[in-house]
């Protein structure tokens, strides 16, 4: 009998031995992409991410199944530079030094992301993928600048920085709420209406078999700061450049606004992923969340008591940590073990990551972000890097430990990994430090602005 189940071992053995590496590398069809931006969501304002106010229960059930990060960082402290490094895979200088910060909504609104980028929904749809974006655009205010022209199949939203979550009329007074590249304006609140376009999206990509991405910028938690039982505000023809946060009885403590937008985002990404568990969609979705750029702490005189940074310095519009390190979460049950990483990590690598999981080469791209994939499923070390950050006049650089912030002749020198709250200057004690990371700034600076000749106007 020996020799039976000797013969009958072994073969079961070798099947055992490879059952794990089938189940890792068997994706039924292509995954499924559902990529979330939260606008102005600060690093500490998920209870994941130590939050005291605002409950989270949903984002924090998102982390607990996925990679947590906690060094990664928007390629810009403003909506718009972070959108098109993240779409495109690449520094947002690259494409203009109007990309530094904000598109203008008064003096911006004939330009937008140069149809010559090559967006992540764009290769995704060559594919086959089913392109969809639900949300704030800031890539441009109008035809022909908005998404259908940059690979989405469909667009609902809004394509200024900001527009009241009731009436959907932006900061200058114009009806702002998008269907394709019609206005098409409708009542509801935005967190919600968004979410229930994603809904009926994937809804129907299911039906139809076919995978999709699904790109979901919200527009929460920007300004007007208005939670869904806040009062609405603007109104059409109106400017409101110089009242653009909504009515805030007590601008002394704007938290209560921001906490009913946070925990309505929250509920936002809960419907989603009940969605995608009861649709047995969730093992073949990657599902990414993210923020454009770190929180308000205060806004000009007033209004206090916005975001919350936790232990980082600065805030959104600076070059300090406190400006760009963002909350960020990837999951995908099966594929990613839940573990918390602190790998550098920038918005250019969603697009390589995501394009590497679909299946598509990007080395043609010239992309400056990395490929998450060895960290995501193998739990890999990535290669060591250099970031960069240039909003006009300020300029930072991050490497190792190091992180040099300058504006115009001031600069300085930090050591994170001992000093994370970026107080204590040390650019008179390392020199050398200083100097090669003002040269690989300079270097990186000669670098975008020869690619930005390719797309000058
Ligand atoms: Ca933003």
């Amino acid at each position: 009998m020996l020799p039976f189940h000797t013969f009958r071992l072994r073969p079961f053995a070798a099947l055992l031995a490879i059952i794990p590496l089938a189940v890792e590398f068997a994706v039924a069809s292509p995954p499924n992409i559902l990529l979330i931006v939260a606008d102005d969501l600060g690093y500490a304002d998920l209870g994941c991410y130590g939050s005291e106010i605002n409950e989270t229960p949903h984002i924090n059930a998102l982390a607990a199944t996925g990679l947590r990060f906690t060094d990664f960082h928007s390629a810009g402290p403003m909506c718009t530079p972070t959108r098109a490094a993240t779409l495109t895979g690449k520094y947002q200088q690259r494409f203009g030094p109007q990309f530094d910060g904000a598109l203008s909504g008064k003096n911006q609104r004939e330009e937008g992301l140069p149809h010559g980028a090559v967006t992540i929904a764009e290769v995704l749809k060559e594919k086959g993928y089913a392109t969809a974006c639900f949300g704030k655009w800031h890539l441009g205010y109008q035809p022909p600048f908005l998404p259908p022209n940059q690979g989405f199949d469909e667009f609902r939203g809004l394509a200024s920085g900001d527009g009241d979550y009731h009436t959907h009329i932006d900061r200058s007074g114009n009806e702002d709420w998008w269907h394709g590249n019609e206005i098409d304006m409708e009542s509801g609140y935005t967190t919600d209406l968004l979410t229930d376009y994603s809904i009926d999206f994937i809804e129907r990509c299911q039906k139809e078999e076919t995978p999709f991405f699904l790109y979901l910028p919200h527009l929460a938690i920007h300004f007007p700061w208005q939670g869904p039982n806040d009062p609405p505000h603007r109104q059409k023809g109106t400017d409101y450049g110089n009242d653009k946060w909504g009515i805030i009885p007590d601008p002394g403590n704007v938290a209560p606004h921001v906490k009913a937008m946070v925990e309505a985002l929250d509920a936002s990404v809960g419907r989603l992923i009940d969605l995608l568990e009861r649709r047995d969609l969730r093992d073949n979705t990657l599902v990414i969340f993210t923020s454009d750029n770190g929180g308000y702490l205060t806004y000009g005189k007033n209004f206090k008591h916005i975001s919350s940074n936790g232990p980082f310095h600065g805030q959104k519009a600076q070059i300090y940590e406190g400006g760009h390190r963002v909350p960020t979460i990837v999951s995908w049950p099966g594929r990613i073990e839940p573990a918390e990483t602190d790998t550098l990590s920038h918005s250019t690598d969603l697009f390589p990551t995501i394009a590497a999981v679909a299946g598509i080469e990007t080395d043609a791209l010239a992309l400056d972000g990395a490929d998450l994939g060895p960290l995501l499923f193998h739990g890999d070390a990535l290669p060591d890097r250099t970031l960069f950050w240039r909003m006009k006049s300020l300029r930072a650089v991050r490497r190792g430990p190091w992180k040099l912030c300058a504006e115009g002749k001031k600069v300085e020198l930090f050591r994170l990994d001992t000093d994370p709250g970026e107080q204590i200057d040390l650019s008179a004690e390392e020199p050398d430090q200083l100097r090669e990371l003002q040269a690989a700034w300079e270097a990186w600076n000669r670098d975008v602005n020869e690619s930005a000749k390719t797309f000058a106007k």
